[in-house]
């Protein structure tokens, strides 16, 4: 029968997202929890044609489910995955808190949903980092195809990679700067402002000069494709965009690339869309292909210099391919293969 379900963060970016996606895509559950911290329990949200009351994390007995998602931050991950385990969920969780924990997957299901026949020792199946998802999906075709030597990635980042409130700083920041310089505006997130500015740090910074979201894209991408020597550095930069993450990907690959052939690859990968020079203005941006549920790319193009090499230029939602639509799709991995069922 269809498995119990907790949702910890209802209430939140990933949580509705991910609320939305289960109705729209049919998901079948036999009951549905839905748990938030205690500032927002008790809060009544409608979900298909109910109701449904919040439950504090606090006071909610992780016995009642078979699955649970988290997304309410690492911090409640790391306090609360164990107790649902304990309970005997299996966890899909959206944090950094397990992702390099040898005994939990990392899965992106259209790359590595292999990973899903047995249930996990730790009982927890890990959603990647945002930033990382659509370029994982992107480089397994060309790894597959023409082997990597190497990737150099930059990222456009969206103000929703930190949720709600996230958006929310953007546009009120946005309105402070076009008020002028003595508009009342106090920063919590973007410091300085994101608005009309970029920002290139995401998350803290190490002490290789990297930050903790660049040191993300190269560990889980080599963990998600099982390749431990996988040469990917990355620079992440916020930019002033509501959602959807874009990258600017170049690799170097150890076989000359045909550019057509390159188009057809990518295009033949599981939900991926290529705009390919249909119209002067056929590449994908965040504001237009915001809540897609495809990996979108452009601007692909073999460099003058090294017939090896190539650019390419994708734009996921990372509200949905990089969050909610990955742990669902994850989740519907495990009914579909029976994991909930099988022994570790
Ligand atoms: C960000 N990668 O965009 C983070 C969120 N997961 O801030």
């Amino acid at each position: 029968s269809a498995p119990r379900v907790a949702i910890v963060g209802a209430t939140g970016a990933v949580g509705s997202t991910l609320l939305e996606l289960m109705e729209s895509r049919g998901f079948r559950y036999s009951e549905l929890h839905l748990v938030a911290s205690a500032r927002s329990a008790g809060r009544v949200l409608t979900v298909g044609e109910r109701e449904y009351t919040v439950v504090a994390v606090e006071d909610f007995d992780f016995g009642r489910a078979d699955v649970a998602f988290f997304s309410a931050g690492t911090a409640v991950s790391e306090k609360w995955v164990p107790v649902a385990t304990e309970a005997g969920a299996l966890v899909i969780d959206n944090t950094i808190a397990f992702r390099m924990d040898p005994d939990t997957p990392l899965v992106v299901p259209q790359v590595n949903a292999h990973e899903l026949d047995r249930r996990p020792a730790s009982g927890v199946v890990a959603n990647p980092n945002c930033s990382t998802i659509p370029l994982v999906r992107l480089l397994r075709g060309v790894e597959d195809r023409w082997g990597i030597r190497n990737a150099v990635v930059s990222t456009y980042q969206a103000a929703s990679g930190l949720g709600y409130s996230g958006v929310e700083e953007l546009q009120e920041s946005s309105r402070a700067a076009l008020q002028g310089p003595d508009a009342d505006f106090e920063a919590n997130h973007f410091r300085p402002t994101l608005a009309f500015n970029v920002i290139p740090k995401i998350d803290r910074f190490l002490d290789s000069g990297f930050t903790l979201e660049e040191e993300k894209m190269l560990r889980e991408s080599r963990k998600i494709l099982g390749m431990p020597h996988l040469d990917v550095t990355t620079t992440c930069v916020r930019v002033p965009v509501a959602n959807c993450h874009s990258e600017a990907v170049y690799v170097e690959c150890q076989e000359p690339v045909d550019r057509a052939e390159l188009v057809e690859v990518l295009a033949g990968l599981p939900e991926v869309r290529v705009h390919d020079r249909e119209s002067a203005t056929a590449f994908p941006t965040p504001a237009v292909v915001d809540s897609s549920d495809v990996v979108h790319v452009g601007r692909v193009r073999v460099t003058q210099n090294n017939p090896r090499a190539f650019w390419l230029w994708l734009v996921a939602d990372n509200l949905r391919i990089g969050a909610a639509l990955n742990a669902l799709q994850i989740g519907e991995e495990i009914v579909a293969r029976g994991t909930l069922e099988a022994r570790p």
